[in-house]
This record gives structure tokens, sequence and C-alpha cells, in this order.
């Protein structure tokens, strides 16, 4: 039997007789419809254009896609195809997309028009790309998706090893160099085994609702491989997840399943208590990202009647491995590892710390990711045989739950995207007006984690400059990296060898 995931995830419905199930409907656009039989139609169809435009087997197709129908038909139909998607954060700015597309080498770019815009120098200027198919109108030079798909042969999954690279995600490194994650097919299944059957307990007839887009592992796992895993239904949206929207969709859509971000429950938590909630019965929801507030989950609690279990993934696993879990949760933990996956805690000689003390995570679990491409160093330093070190520190309390205890880098997580301090800075100091910058997590009013930028100025501050610094950071580097305080001052805290002491503007801030 094959390996490849499309056949245990789209076909394996059609021959259980399910082909009529709803698999993703639409909740913003044209609010279209795509039953498990529709979406198999569509993939293989994916699956011979790509074969007919002569994108060879093995080469990367960039998907920079909102979430809307043509995602899951992409993806799938490019791993019946044996051409490896790289969903791309749909957030990120122009030289981030061109740093991705040369270092992935993709021969083939699946775009939305909506982000045409952004990506479109990064692409023009690729001497990889042989084809650029856009979701809707195509400019001159690309394809339509319509036309791509016009007369396709409909082409079945090409036999695979559960061991070949299936798909890649880029993570931000703590430089802020782009990752690509290499996962590999087996490893789809294997979180849609653990978390998604034994702590989401999602059944057929689920409809799940995931704020966090498909682009993100979070994101794919919930709206994707969870619901296809047991052919429950997936509502999509493919607009910016502010808090009144999304209150909206649970409104109408009426979800059973809520998967989010803490930064998200705490401006759902400020509206909810004012306007009420909506009469729906959630009866599971889901954070991850970063570190639940324990006061926004006991708000949700007794607004929704039901739990937030938050728990602790990274794109390097795949998904969640540590979790708080029905009926025992402890707010202000990560709960304990998710059943499949084993954690260990270190101290930096890598010896193991017991009950109280403090030390960085490392997990084992089927899901793990093959390496990072191009990039041997920082896969030896991550993979470490069947371990896969995580950068953060945890303690483990005497009743056996895992806290949150920061980072071992400087890196931090902006609802739920990481956030490198130097990439910001980076992006300020490319500002004609700043002559020095210097970036730390600092928190919101919520508890939550955010840029905070420490800058000395070339010139005396004018009107509007922090604003305009706000706008150029969006520009350059993505929109969630803004800093939302900015202190000009004087000089920098720095060592006697000129390097910044973080530390000092952490302990201000
Ligand atoms: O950040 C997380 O907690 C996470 C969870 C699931 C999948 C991926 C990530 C990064």
């Amino acid at each position: 039997m094959s390996g490849n995931a499309a056949l245990y995830f789209v076909d394996r419905h059609l021959r259980d007789g399910n082909g009529d199930r709803p698999a993703f409907r639409e909740a913003a656009g044209q609010k279209r419809t795509m039953t498990y039989g529709e979406l198999a139609d569509a993939s293989d169809r994916v699956s011979g254009a790509l074969a007919h435009a002569e994108i060879p087997r093995e080469s990367r197709a960039a998907m920079l896609v909102l979430d809307q129908l043509e995602f899951p038909q992409i993806f799938w139909g490019c791993l019946k195809a044996g051409v490896v998607p790289v969903p791309l954060n749909t957030l990120l700015a122009t030289p981030v997309y061109e740093t991705i597309l040369n270092d992935s080498r993709a021969s083939c770019l699946f775009v939305s028009e909506e982000l045409w815009p952004v990506v479109q120098p990064a692409a023009e200027a690729s001497p990889h790309l042989h084809r650029i198919v856009v979701i809707g109108t195509a400019p001159e030079g690309a394809q339509s998706f319509a036309d791509f798909m016009e007369g396709a042969e409909p082409s079945p999954a090409v036999e695979a090893s559960e061991d070949d690279v299936a798909f890649w995600l880029y993570s931000s490194g703590s430089t802020g160099q782009p990752k690509g994650v290499r996962h590999v097919h087996a490893s789809l299944k294997a979180t849609a085994d653990t978390y998604g059957a034994q702590v989401l307990q999602i059944e057929p007839g689920d409809v799940i609702f995931s704020a966090a887009k498909l682009f993100f592992a979070y994101g794919l796992g919930n709206a994707m491989t969870f619901p296809m895993s047991v052919g429950a239904e997936t509502v999509l949206f493919n607009g910016r997840p502010t808090p009144d929207g999304v209150i909206d969709i649970i409104a109408t859509e009426r979800p059973t399943i809520f998967c989010g971000v803490p930064t998200l429950y705490a401006a759902m938590v400020a509206q909810l208590e004012s306007q009420g909630v909506p009469d729906v019965k959630l009866r599971r929801c889901i954070s991850a990202g970063e570190a639940l507030p324990e006061e926004i989950g006991r708000s949700w609690q007794r607004l929704w009647g039901v739990d937030i279990l938050d728990g602790v993934g990274s794109t390097e696993m795949l998904h969640i491995f540590l979790s708080n879990a029905p009926g025992d949760v402890a707010y202000g933990t990560s709960g304990r590892p998710v059943p499949g996956y084993e954690v260990r805690l270190v101290d930096e000689n890598g010896a193991d710390v017991g009950v109280g003390g403090l030390g960085e995570l490392l997990v084992r679990g089927a899901s793990a990711a093959d390496g990072y491409w191009n990039k041997r160093d920082k896969s030896r330093a991550t993979f470490e045989g069947e371990w896969t070190r995580t950068g953060d520190k945890y303690e483990l309390t005497e009743d056996g739950r895992y806290v949150y205890c920061g980072r071992t880098d400087d890196m931090f997580k902006v609802s739920g995207i990481w956030v490198s301090p130097f990439e910001v800075e980076q992006a300020l100091v490319a500002h004609p007006a700043v002559l020095e910058a210097a970036v730390v997590a600092a928190r919101d009013r919520d508890g939550l984690e955010k840029p905070k930028a420490y800058i000395v100025l070339k010139q005396v501050e004018t009107d509007g400059l922090a604003d305009e610094l706000r706008d150029f950071v969006k520009e350059k580097v993505g929109k969630w990296k803004y800093p939302r305080w900015i202190d000009f001052v004087e000089d920098l805290p720095k060592t006697a060898t000129g390097k910044i002491q973080r530390f000092k503007l952490r302990e201000d801030s």
C-alpha cells in the first residue's frame, strides 16, 4: 500500500462511500462549498495539470494562498503528483518572499489574486519559477487557476513511501532567516492519530473553525488534516481574523470546535463580556502559539461553559505535543505530553532536570520533521537523533504538568507567530532616521507579548515618525512584527564588546 498521505486523507472517503459528505465551506466571499468527492476529483485534476505543465516530481510548489477551497485542492493535488507544496505565511513582506523563493527554488507558484501585488516583484525576479498560477484573474505572464485546471486529465496519487518528503513549511529563525522544515507523508497521520484523535477527540459530525490559517502548522492540522482524518467539515475564512469577524462567523456558521490563539481569545473575551455570547454550543476550544494567560482561560470558560485546551507545538513537530486535555485542565500550564509523545527537560550540559527545576524542553514523537532544507548546522543542532529541541524553557510541576518559562534565545511569538528581535531591528535601522535600534518583548494589558523598540535617532524626533516607523517595519518584514511601543532614547545599553544588552531593556519594559 502506498504511503501517499492523499490516499488516506482524501481518496479513502470515496472508497468508504462518503464522497457526498461536506468537507469545506467558505464563510466569506462566494461562500462556496466542497464535498469529499469534489475534493478528490479537483485534487486529481491539479495533479494532472502539474504533470501537463511538466512540474517535476519532488520540485517545490510555493503556495501563497488564502483560506479558500483552492487551498486543499492544490495541497492534496501536489501530494498526488509527488510535487512538494510549500504553504507560505500570507502576511510576509516582499523581501522575505524573495528569500524563500530563492531558498526553496520553487518551480511553481500558486497565489491568491489578493496576494499577487506583494509577491509579484519577488516572483518576477526568481530564476527558478517556471509557472505562476493565480487564483482569480491572472496578470500578464501568469495563468489563472481556472485555465490551469481547464481540461486537465485527472491523475491519481503517485506511489510514495511514508518516509518521502511530502511538504515543507517555513519557520522563522533567530536571525529572521526563514528555515524550510521538511515533513514526510507519515507525519500528517501521526498528528491526526495523536492530538487530533486523543486530545481534540474530533468526530465525523464536527464542524471545525480555526482562526489560525492553513499556512500555519497549527491551522493545517486544525482545519485540514484533523477534520479530514474523520470526514468532518471545516469552515474556511479568507479574511483577517478580527474579534468581531470571528464572533460573527461562530454565530452564523455554528462550528462545534473553535481553534484560536491567545491574542485573539483575549480580544474576544473583552468584546463578549460587553456584548454577550452567541447562542452556539462549542464543544471544544483549543489554543496554541504562545502560553494562554490563566485569566483569559477562566473568563472564556465562564462565558461559554467550555474550557480552552491550551497546548504547545512547533512547526518542527508539525502540531501540538504538550497539552491540557478534556477534563484535565490547569490554566497557567501547558498540560501534559499528548499520548504518543515523550518530553524531557535538560540543562545546558544535557543532564535531565527533575520536578521544580528549569530546563529546555525536548520532544520525541512520530511527527518530527525530516530536517531543515539546506541548513545542515541548524538541523544538527535541533534534531538530535529521535529528540527535537524546542528552544523553550519549562518547569515540571509535582503533578506532572509543564509550565512555560520563556525562550532559550531572544525569540518570542506575537499572535502565535515567531518574531525575531534581530529582524525587526534590521528593518528599523534601514530607515534613514534611525541610528540604532533594539527590540524586546513587552507585555500588553492581557499579559501577551508584543515587540517594543528602543530607538536612537540620527535626527530630532518629528511628528508622526513613530507611526512612519511602524509602517516601515510592516512593509519590510511582516505585518504583525511592528513595534507596538517605541521609546526614543539617547543610547542603548551595550557590553564592552558592543553587544546590545537586551536583558537590561527587558527589565525596563
Ligand atoms: O506554536 C505552537 O504552539 C504550534 C502549535 C501547533 C503547530 C505549530 C505550532 C508552531
